[in-house]
């Protein structure tokens, strides 16, 4: 068996940023035209009166300051309150791969890699834009890699599972390293008329090269100690749109075929068990929680990861040790933690020990642990 490493990460940021307001005022002005075109059926008490979404109320629900978007000015049109991504030819590269090269360059480059030296590529995110080709072939070509690809969807937690999948096969000999990329489009399966949800997701793609330590010459590396995954079915977080959509016409368009969850209700659920599962991992592995140096959090809600990392530390975690990125990316899926990981993983010194974890839909969840080397 070899022993694996992440040696590079890589980043693609949208070019736009949508603060509070301005998503606040797009909705605002939803609202307020919906209820003045519907203003008989309010007074009659037949229909419910659009209430308005507030600056204030989104910082404190969920921490969230702003977003980076793929589309900006289809988001914030009333008329329209959907990013505007218009369909490429089949011999464009397509959108999702698109971020995915830019991510999966900078992670190349900074584990000091080339394409000649992957043999296994990884799209794992929360939605793909097509079923088939899988994006990850088709990332592979762009960038020249041989050996094979393929996508997987855990929604939060794809690229922990990702990385999980990928230190198997390379410890395995399956594979001598893996990109493992998540490029995230969570604006085209948001609902931005839900006042309860409008505000929570942005766009990004992240990117990791994992290899065999023996390999690996990057300064900085990390050492996969150990990948421990878990699943659990729950509706409350949940998304409709599939191809079997067409079969029944009744439900095209309807909104359970975008995100829909209950915020609350997966809050209260998730935080124990996210907090159990680090705690027995890390047991499993003898290492107390006061030993870990930083966790890389699923970026969802900050007093989510406030109360996780309290139940895990038994005290407050500083601003350092588990790194807050969802103030200016919002909630970017499976991408939120490896970004973490991304921009504050440099400082942490030989020995250091660090917690990649991510949590969501399915309910899925993900720790992975990592050594400095
Ligand atoms: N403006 C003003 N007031 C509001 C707004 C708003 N926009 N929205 C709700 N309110 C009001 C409500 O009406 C309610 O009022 P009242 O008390 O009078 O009834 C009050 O605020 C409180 O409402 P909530 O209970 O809904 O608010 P919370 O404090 O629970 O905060 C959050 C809502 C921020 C959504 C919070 O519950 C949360 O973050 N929960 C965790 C969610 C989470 O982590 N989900 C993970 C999903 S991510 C994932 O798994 C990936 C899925 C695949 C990707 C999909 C990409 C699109």
């Amino acid at each position: 068996m070899h022993r694996v490493v992440i040696s590079g990460t890589g980043l693609f940021t949208p070019p736009n940023v949508v603060s509070n307001q301005e998503l606040v005022t797009a909705f605002n002005g939803y609202a307020q035209r919906f209820n003045q075109q519907h203003a008989a059926e309010i007074t009659a008490g037949t229909l419910a009166a659009q209430a308005e979404s507030s600056v204030e109320f989104i910082e404190k629900a969920s921490g969230i300051k702003q977003r980076y978007l793929m589309n900006k000015s289809g988001v914030l049109d009333i008329d329209r309150m959907r990013p505007y991504l218009p369909q490429r030819g089949n011999d464009e590269l397509s959108i999702q791969a698109e971020m995915a090269v830019f991510a999966a360059r900078q992670a190349l480059e900074s584990a000091g890699k080339s394409a000649a030296d992957i043999d296994m590529v990884v799209v794992a995110c929360s939605n793909a834009q097509r079923p088939y080709p899988a994006i990850a072939i088709e990332v592979q070509q762009a960038l020249g890699i041989q050996g094979f690809a393929f996508d997987m969807n855990v929604a939060c937690s794809s690229a922990t599972f990702g990385i999980q999948t990928a230190a198997n096969a390379i410890a395995s000999g399956g594979a001598r390293a893996v990109l493992v990329v998540s490029p995230e489009i969570c604006s085209a399966h948001l609902n931005f008329r839900d006042r309860d949800s409008h505000f929570i997701f942005g766009d990004a793609a992240s990117a990791i090269v994992l290899e065999r330590a023996e390999s690996a010459t990057a300064a900085q590396r990390f050492e996969v100690v150990g990948c421990h995954l878990a699943t659990a079915f729950s509706n409350a977080i949940r998304n409709n749109f599939g191809f079997l959509n067409v079969c029944d016409e009744s439900g095209i368009g309807q909104p359970d075929k975008l995100f829909v969850q209950q915020g609350r209700k997966v809050f209260k659920e998730v935080c124990p068990m996210v907090g159990e599962h680090i705690l027995t991992h890390l047991s499993r592995l003898n290492i107390t929680p006061n030993d870990v140096k930083r966790f890389w959090l699923h970026q969802a809600n900050l007093a989510m990861n406030h109360l996780i990392a309290r139940r895990v530390l038994g005290r407050d975690a500083s601003e350092i040790e588990a790194p807050v990125i969802l103030d200016r990316y919002a909630n970017t899926s499976s991408a939120g933690s490896i970004i973490a990981f991304h921009l504050y993983r440099e400082d942490l010194q030989s020995g250091d020990i660090g917690v990649v974890s991510s949590f969501g839909a399915g309910y899925s969840i993900g720790s992975v642990v990592l050594r400095t080397l």
